[in-house]
């Protein structure tokens, strides 16, 4: 996929600030720093396009990206950070999950985790709650560059252990927002998505 251009449609943090709900929407979710801003960045090539920090809870809102014009790429907050407060806490819960159930447009979750741990309790119930709302099946293993080539497959085997992933169908993908690796399977894993789920959207357009 060539991007022509990515930018912002809408930062939110309740229904009524989303942009209509009329096209393909793939969301990155993922602890608090793994890099789901980072990879947004990488994907469309632009460093500033979505703000990243050092320290855990950067992205407080639902922040929609229109790419192409034809989709969009919706990053999320982060779940897990020990710093936030206990409101906080439950408000992204309830701020997610009302876009994770509520989106017609949503046809896929690509779920982050750092690739040099274990994924965590939080990790392994978004994995399940996604694949009981049959919007699993993409994992991306970040900071593929923390690890050696070796130490990657003992890995991702236990990124796969953790979550249930049968390793042969659908493995996590390494990437390095840093290095700038990986970038053409997750392409090929996001044109994949968009192609299965290319039914014409809710209002028309497709
Ligand atoms: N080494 C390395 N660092 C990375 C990579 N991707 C992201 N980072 C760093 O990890 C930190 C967090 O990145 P973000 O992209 O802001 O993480 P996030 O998941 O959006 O975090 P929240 O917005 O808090 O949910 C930043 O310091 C990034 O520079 C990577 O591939 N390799
Ligand atoms: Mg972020």
């Amino acid at each position: 996929m060539l991007i022509k251009s990515a930018e912002l449609a809408a930062v939110a943090v309740k229904k009524s600030q989303y942009p209509p709900d009329d096209r393909r929407e793939i969301a990155f979710a993922g602890r608090s720093n793994v890099g789901k801003s980072s990879l947004l960045n990488l994907i469309v090539g632009r460093r500033g396009l979505a703000r990243v920090s050092g320290s855990p809870g950067k992205t407080r809102t639902i922040n929609f990206y229109d790419i192409n014009g034809s989709f969009r790429i919706v990053d999320l907050p982060g779940y897990g950070f020990t710093k936030a407060s206990k409101s906080f806490t439950e408000g992204w819960g309830a701020m997610v999950e009302s876009y994770l159930k509520g989106r017609e447009g949503l046809v896929c979750v690509a779920l982050l985790v750092d690739i040099r741990h274990r994924p965590s309790p939080q990790d392994i119930q978004m994995a399940e709650w996604l694949r009981h709302y049959g919007l699993g099946g993409l994992v991306v293993a970040t900071k593929a560059d923390k690890v050696s080539r070796g130490e990657a497959g003992r890995r991702m085997a236990d990124i796969c252990d953790a979550l249930g992933l049968d390793p042969k169908a659908d493995a996590p993908l390494p990437v390095s927002a840093l290095k700038k690796t990986g970038l053409e399977g997750l392409w090929a894993a996001l044109d994949r998505t968009l192609e299965r789920e290319g039914r014409p959207a809710p209002g028309g357009a497709t």
